[in-house]
């Protein structure tokens, strides 16, 4: 039986390479639990396709595969984390990135006296990633969605975001999925792990 009331807020991050399905699980796992999803790469994906002055700067990083600066990115998600809706909850996807961003969302969520329940960890080999991007580079045609730029973000992803993983887990938040199969069965394994938790 889960230890939270339904009145309990929910805090969840999804962390993994490029591909593992971030965005695809958040959408469904958000709907789910009844948590508003904040997506930094599709905030960053509107402002681009507004051309708005935050857009026009993070296109040229996200085309090349590099992650946004934090600057701007950890002053988005503070303007984002200070809406009435998150209140009761949220599921962050694709952030944080980086220490600085972990180091920013730990102020935030001090400001709010709240913390994190879980965080999901997506694990997928590299090479299926690859193969589920370029199948979605033919369907949507997403700038960074190249065979050169998808290698290279692997690897940003490897050096600047995959360290976050023992950070959480020092603080016993990290709820590991394998992120191979079906987005159902995907999903499922995500909600038995939340539900082992008590959540
Ligand atoms: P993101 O939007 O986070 O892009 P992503 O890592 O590719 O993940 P996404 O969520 O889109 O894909 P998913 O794995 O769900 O970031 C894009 C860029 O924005 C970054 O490179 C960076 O420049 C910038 N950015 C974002 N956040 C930032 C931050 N915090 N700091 C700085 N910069 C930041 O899905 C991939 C594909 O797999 C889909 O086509 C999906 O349909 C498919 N798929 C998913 N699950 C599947 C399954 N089980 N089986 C088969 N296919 C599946």
């Amino acid at each position: 039986m889960s230890g939270r009331s339904a009145t309990d807020a929910l805090r969840l991050l999804i962390i993994g390479p490029p591909g593992a399905g971030k965005g695809t699980q958040a959408a469904l796992l958000a709907e789910a639990y009844g948590i508003p999803t904040i997506s930094t790469g599709d905030i960053f994906r509107s402002n681009v396709k507004d051309e708005t002055e935050l857009g026009l700067v993070a296109k040229s990083y996200m085309d090349s595969g590099d992650v946004v600066p934090d600057s701007l990115t950890n002053s988005l998600v503070r303007s984002r984390l200070a809406e009435d809706d998150v209140k009761g909850g949220f599921l962050l996807d694709g952030y944080p990135r980086t220490p600085q961003q972990v180091d920013e969302l730990d102020d935030i969520l001090a400001g709010h006296d709240a913390q994190l329940d879980a965080v999901i960890e997506l694990v997928a080999d590299p090479e299926l990633v690859v193969a589920r991007l370029l199948k979605r580079a033919g369907e949507q045609g997403r700038a960074d969605d190249t065979e050169e730029v998808i290698r290279y973000r692997l690897t940003v992803y490897s050096q600047q975001t995959e360290p976050l993983i023992a950070v959480y887990a020092d603080r016993g938040l990290i709820v590991t999925v394998d992120a191979i199969g079906t987005v159902d069965d995907v999903t499922e394994r995500i909600e038995v792990a939340l539900a082992g938790r008590g959540i």
